[in-house]
């Protein structure tokens, strides 16, 4: 069934456009103009980034499920950042949930159905150049969807160059000169990856592993908004130093940098 075939009350785009509604309706705002997704790591971010106006549970508004991995809130706020009107949200939807794909972007499709036209999408990740040490941000360039699933359904032949935003890339890098770039490859989890899989990610161009990011980009650029991504290594990808990963010292690298996460991104909101 095409997209454009599906208007059920369970329609992921209805859905989202009730959430929008129900989001004004709370906040008092109309539009909001740059939504953000706080992934694992950056949540304490938010606190940085200026006075909340209003902080809900995002299972307060329509089409939404309880995110339920440690360091994941699922909450949204209504920030004022300098002339923008900002939706954060705290927290999301992982694939390896099982709610399929639709739940996974549902952020994405609240936020364009709000009035965004600017995402920033945040995520921690696994690094496979052993010069970023945890705690190091990498823009994302581009990315490598390993999922094996899209949120489009039907003829959506969408383009995929320049996906991450060059201009937005470009602000940030103004702001944080020496900022790396990196490929980020998103695979399905909630498994982390084997050493050979690691291996297959550096032969085909990956920089960043992850399990967030690539389908939440695809259904922004569906809908026209311009992407920033940008990834927080918290560890070095398996296989490469021997040491195996852990979920702990992963949040505990997000905490430790969470103060300079939020600047960057205060900062660079404020120049967008
Ligand atoms: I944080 O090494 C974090 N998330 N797939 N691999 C994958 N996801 C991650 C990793 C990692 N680290």
């Amino acid at each position: 069934m095409s997209e454009s075939t599906r208007t059920d009350m369970t329609d992921p785009n209805t859905l989202a456009r009730e959430a929008a509604t129900e989001l004004a309706r709370l906040t008092g705002v109309a539009r909001h103009d740059i939504a953000i997704v706080l992934g694992s790591g950056w949540v304490p971010a938010a606190d940085l980034l200026g006075d909340t106006d209003l902080d809900l549970s995002v299972n307060d508004l329509p089409g939404f499920r309880a995110a339920g991995v440690a360091g994941h809130e699922g909450r949204v706020r209504s920030i004022q950042v300098g002339d923008h009107r900002v939706l954060v949200f705290l927290g999301r939807t992982h694939l390896y949930e099982g709610h399929g794909v639709d739940a996974v972007v549902h952020r994405v499709r609240v936020a364009a159905a709000a009035g965004c036209r600017t995402l920033i999408l945040t995520n921690a990740c696994g690094g496979l150049n052993t010069q970023w040490q945890p705690g190091t941000p990498v823009l994302i360039r581009d990315h490598i969807n390993l999922t094996g699933v899209t949120p489009l359904l039907g003829a959506q032949f969408i383009d995929m160059t320049d996906a991450y935003s060059p201009q937005l890339r470009k602000v940030c890098k103004s702001i944080a000169p020496g900022l790396a770039e990196g490929v980020y490859v998103q695979f399905h989890g909630p498994q982390y990856e084997t050493p050979a899989e690691i291996e297959m990610v550096r032969a085909i161009g990956g920089d960043l592993v992850g399990m967030s990011t690539a389908l939440e980009t695809i259904a922004a650029r569906a809908v026209g908004m311009d992407v920033l991504g940008i990834s927080l290594v918290t560890n070095i990808a398996a296989g490469i130093t021997g040491e195996p990963l852990n979920h702990e010292e992963v949040l505990a690298a997000g905490q430790a940098s969470a103060q300079r996460m939020g600047q960057l991104m205060a900062d660079v909101v404020r120049q967008i």
